[in-house]
């Protein structure tokens, strides 16, 4: 039996699938549709997929489990040794030329892949696509793909001076799930795969998805480390604290997930950082929310009046010494330099200064995981230039890791020699 989508569309075809398979050369029976119940003015015959009792669930046939069925990664899939597989024939090779995985890295399927690596960071995909501005599905894969040019597996960094693929080993974790009518288990699904890269040690950079993707990166931090024991600071235009009767489906992109983790005490007001806030159809009642739960906002407003600079100061100081999770809606980026986002808003950060924000806290913070969410390659410019913005911002970020690794935890780390003119 399949399940159906509620498409009217659709519909014919599924009642056809759902009927029980006739004899050879007949047909079934006609239902009664006249006498079976109602659920939201329709028989219930005619959506199969709803239980009358409840209708707001949806009944899951077994046959959907398979879209989440794992196979053996490691044991007969090809039979081999756990480890990073660079799949490159050539050592250096143009976006173009190179077998498509993130950067033309090395790809890994499990938590023993990661082990055997060493692995520092696994840059996973998570195409979740419940949000109306369509396309942030394809990002995971999109970002594969990068247009411009760009040579997989090297990479230089002019804030640090260092080629931070040969200090750092990071992989291409491959995609979770994200099946589009399923978004509940599509959460869970993925935050199993986040928890492998956890369970590693290493530091999941999670391209999603819309920014639902931020339900399953809590979930998975929430399980590995527990209630309370990290600081998320989330980089949004938006404040994503839809109150309980305006949540739109909960976590339909970027509902609540937040809002939510204050309400089952998972994470203390001042645990929660909101950095670039200046959408255009917020409201009162969360900004007093906010203001109420005590927790940190650096409104736009901030950087403007108090200048840019002083503010990401006082923002590094204040998350000095606490473990981050760093969620990333692209639109926290003026429209204008990222366009391919689901909803892009006037008078945001400069690529500039996000930038100079993460290296900051790069080098400055433990970082448990990144997530880059909400970019939609449907929505972008002929030229996918954010998916370049994205693509040059996770290069510097990991340029700074790499430069933490080798020791250098000072937030306002330059290379000596990137600041002056050497030649006099
Ligand atoms: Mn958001």
């Amino acid at each position: 039996m399949l399940n159906c989508l509620s498409n009217l569309a659709l519909a014919a075809a599924c009642l056809l699938l759902l009927a029980p398979a006739p004899a050879l050369g007949q047909d079934n029976p006609a239902p009664d549709l006249d006498s079976q119940p109602k659920v939201d003015g329709l028989p219930a015959g005619l959506q199969p997929w709803r239980d009358p009792e409840n209708p707001q669930v949806q009944i899951l046939d077994p046959g959907w489990n398979k879209y989440y069925l794992r196979k053996d990664m490691v044991g007969d899939n090809p039979k081999r040794e756990p480890g990073p597989i660079d799949l490159q024939r050539y050592y250096v090779a143009p976006t173009k030329h190179a077998f498509p995985t993130y950067f033309g890295l090395p790809v890994a399927m499990t938590t023993e892949d990661l082990e055997a690596g060493e692995v520092d960071v696994a840059i996973v995909g998570a195409p979740s696509s419940f949000n109306p501005a369509d396309g942030n599905g394809w990002a995971a894969n999109y970002m594969r793909l990068i247009h411009n040019y760009d040579f997989a597996q090297t990479g230089h960094d002019m804030w640090f001076n260092n080629e931070y693929f040969d200090i750092l080993n990071v992989v291409d974790y491959g995609n979770a799930n994200a099946h589009p009518s399923l978004m509940v288990q599509n959460f869970a699904d993925q935050a199993l795969v986040f928890k492998e890269i956890l369970d590693a040690g290493a530091i999941p950079f999670v391209i999603g998805g819309d920014h639902g993707t931020q339900v399953a990166s809590l979930m998975a931090l929430y399980d590995h480390y527990g209630p309370k024991s990290f600081t998320t600071v989330h980089f949004d235009a938006h404040t994503d604290l839809a109150p309980p009767d305006g949540r739109l489906g909960m976590f339909t992109h970027g509902g609540a997930a937040l809002r939510f983790a204050h309400e089952r005490g998972l994470a203390d007001g001042d645990q929660i950082f909101h950095v670039g806030l200046r959408g255009a159809y917020e409201s009162v009642e969360r900004m007093n929310w906010m203001f109420e739960t005590r927790t940190n906002y650096y409104f736009m407003p901030r950087f403007e009046r108090n200048g840019f600079d002083e503010t990401v100061d006082e923002l590094v100081a204040e998350l000095k010494g606490r473990k981050i999770y760093i969620s990333i809606d692209m639109d926290v980026l003026d429209g204008s330099l990222a366009p391919g986002v689901s909803n892009p808003e006037i008078g945001g950060m400069t690529t500039l200064q996000l930038m100079r924000i993460l290296r900051m806290l790069a080098l400055q913070n433990e970082i448990l995981l990144i997530d880059w969410v909400e970019y939609s390659p449907l929505l972008d410019d002929r030229r996918r230039s954010t998916s370049n913005v994205i693509s040059r911002l996770m290069r510097h970020t990991l340029a700074a890791l790499a430069a933490r690794k080798q020791g250098i935890t000072d937030p306002n780390y330059v290379h000596p020699a990137m600041l002056k003119d050497n030649s006099r």
